[in-house]
């Protein structure tokens, strides 16, 4: 073998390992993340009382979806992004609450913002997400700099103002 080729195959061989190595150590950031957020709870609520508490590794069982949502917040351009998160419709159903005879679900915030969700939009089965994961990140908490540990997501809204960053529990009324 001509020392070109071993130059090649050695630069492929590094790059390889390197982008093994990348993709391993990065599996295991996002479970050690997961396994923080568990202590992530999301409150259900029918009518002011609270019926359920769900962490993460449950609200993902309730049935992970990804979709792409673009965030149009105020002066800044549109942004499309990859979100990882169940329909809200869903984890209400799994906590046995019926959306019947109901007008409105209203998501609460760590921060005291809140957003009233008509139950039109939330019924949608391509339209209201709780979000855990935006391109593969955990969203992460306030603390860290994140919009999460949930976030509520309204695909089909012309902006993003009834989004809910931070979101800490749910009420059907
Ligand atoms: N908890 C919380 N959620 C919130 C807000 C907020 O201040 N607090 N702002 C809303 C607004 S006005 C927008 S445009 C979107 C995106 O906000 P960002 O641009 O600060 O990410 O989140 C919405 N949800
Ligand atoms: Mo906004």
């Amino acid at each position: 073998m001509n020392s070109k080729n071993k130059i090649l195959i050695i630069t492929i061989a590094v790059l390889f390992l390197t982008a093994t190595a990348a993709i391993i150590l990065n599996r295991g950031n996002i479970e050690a993340q997961r396994e923080l957020n568990n202590n992530a709870i999301f409150i259900i609520k029918e009518n002011g009382q609270e019926v359920a508490q769900f962490n993460m590794s449950e609200i993902q069982a309730i049935g992970e979806i990804e979709f792409e949502a673009t965030i149009r917040s105020s002066g800044r351009d549109p942004q499309d992004n990859t979100y990882t998160g169940v329909l809200l419709r869903n984890i209400f159903e799994h906590a046995g609450v019926s959306l019947e005879n109901h007008s409105a679900i209203v998501v609460t915030a760590a921060d005291g913002y809140a957003s009233a969700v008509d139950i039109e939009k939330v019924l949608d089965d391509d339209n209201v997400y709780l979000a855990y994961i935006i391109d593969g990140e955990l969203l992460g908490t306030r603390e860290e700099g994140g919009v999460g540990p949930y976030q509520l997501i309204i695909r089909k809204d012309p902006f993003s103002q009834f989004w809910v960053k931070f979101a800490v529990s749910a009420d059907i009324n």
